[in-house]
C-alpha cells in the first residue's frame, strides 16, 4: 500500500507553476513509482479542470534519443496540454510567465476518429488522423534547474507549458512523415535539426504509444484531440528577445516571439 499524498503534491506542483517559483523534486523527499506519478498527474490535471481549464489533448514527451539523452531519463511519458498553454501562431509569450522555457520542435496530430488500445499500431493511428501540423512546445518545469527524475517529470504533467500550432493543416495520407527535415531557428541561426524518424523511428509510433499506454488507465485518443509527439531534437533555453521558428519539409513553419 502507498502513501503516497497524490492530492498534496499535485497541489504543490499546481503552485509552483501558478507562481512561476522552481521548486524542490518531489523524490528528493518522497520516492514515487512511476504508477504514484501518474496518480498525482490526474490530481493536477483535476485541479487545471476545476478552474475551468479544458484539455486541447494529450501529449508525449521523451520520445526521441536527443531528448531522453538531454534529460538523462530512458522511457517516454505523456501529459496533457490545455487550452490556457496555447498561443497564436506568430504570437508572443512574456518570459515572466514562466520559469526557465525551452523549446522544442514536434509534430501534432489532429485525430479524426477515436483511438482505443491496446494493441494500436502505427498504421491504425494514421488512419484515424485527420490532419498533421507543425508545432512548438515550450516546456517549463517547475523543478529547480530543469532536473528531475521520470517520476518527477511525469508527477509535474512532462513540464507542459505552452504551444503553438502552424496553420497549416496538412492530410497525413501522402506524407511520409519519418523522412520530413526539421530546423529549429532562433533570431534567424539554426540551432538544431532533425527529421521525423528521431521520434520513436515515425510519429505515428508515438501516438500509438500513447494510445497504448492510456489504454492502461481505460482511456482513449478522441476524435479532435490534438496530440504532441515529443521533440525531435534536444531542447533549447530561451532568453527574452529570441524569435523562434521551426521549419518542417513539407508540413511549413511556426513561429513565436519570446518579449
Ligand atoms: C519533459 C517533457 C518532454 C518532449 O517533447 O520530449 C517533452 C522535459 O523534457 O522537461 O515535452
Ligand atoms: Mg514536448
Amino acid at each position: 500500500m502507498s502513501t503516497v499524498d497524490y492530492p498534496s503534491i499535485a497541489r504543490f506542483l499546481h503552485l509552483a507553476e501558478v507562481e512561476k517559483r522552481e521548486v524542490v523534486r518531489i523524490t528528493k523527499e518522497t520516492p514515487l513509482s512511476i504508477e504514484d506519478a501518474y496518480r498525482v498527474q490526474e490530481e493536477l490535471v483535476a485541479i487545471k479542470r476545476e478552474q475551468g481549464h479544458r484539455i486541447v489533448g494529450p501529449k508525449m514527451g521523451l520520445t526521441s534519443q536527443a531528448k531522453m539523452k538531454q534529460m538523462n531519463v530512458d522511457d517516454p511519458i505523456y501529459g496533457y496540454i490545455f487550452d490556457y498553454m496555447v498561443v497564436p501562431e506568430g504570437g508572443t509569450i512574456k518570459m515572466q510567465e514562466l520559469i526557465h522555457p525551452k523549446v522544442e520542435a514536434e509534430i501534432a496530430f489532429i485525430m479524426g476518429k477515436d483511438v482505443e488500445g491496446p494493441g494500436i499500431t502505427g498504421a491504425q493511428v494514421l488512419a484515424a488522423t485527420e490532419y498533421v501540423v507543425p508545432a512548438l512546445e515550450i516546456i517549463d518545469s517547475r523543478y529547480e534547474n530543469f532536473q528531475f527524475t521520470l517520476p518527477d517529470v511525469i508527477a509535474d504533467n512532462a513540464s507542459s507549458a505552452r504551444v503553438i500550432f502552424g496553420n497549416q493543416l496538412i492530410p497525413p495520407g501522402h506524407i511520409e512523415l519519418d523522412l520530413v527535415g526539421v530546423t529549429l531557428s532562433i533570431n534567424g541561426k539554426i540551432k538544431v535539426l532533425g527529421a521525423g524518424a528521431a521520434v520513436l523511428g515515425h510519429p505515428a509510433h508515438s501516438v500509438a504509444m500513447l494510445a497504448n499506454m492510456l489504454a492502461r488507465k481505460k482511456q482513449k485518443l478522441k476524435a479532435g484531440d490534438v496530440i504532441l509527439t515529443g521533440g525531435i531534437t534536444e531542447a533549447i533555453m530561451l532568453s527574452r528577445g529570441d524569435y523562434v521558428s521551426a521549419k518542417l519539409d513539407q508540413l511549413g513553419e511556426v513561429n513565436v516571439f519570446i518579449a
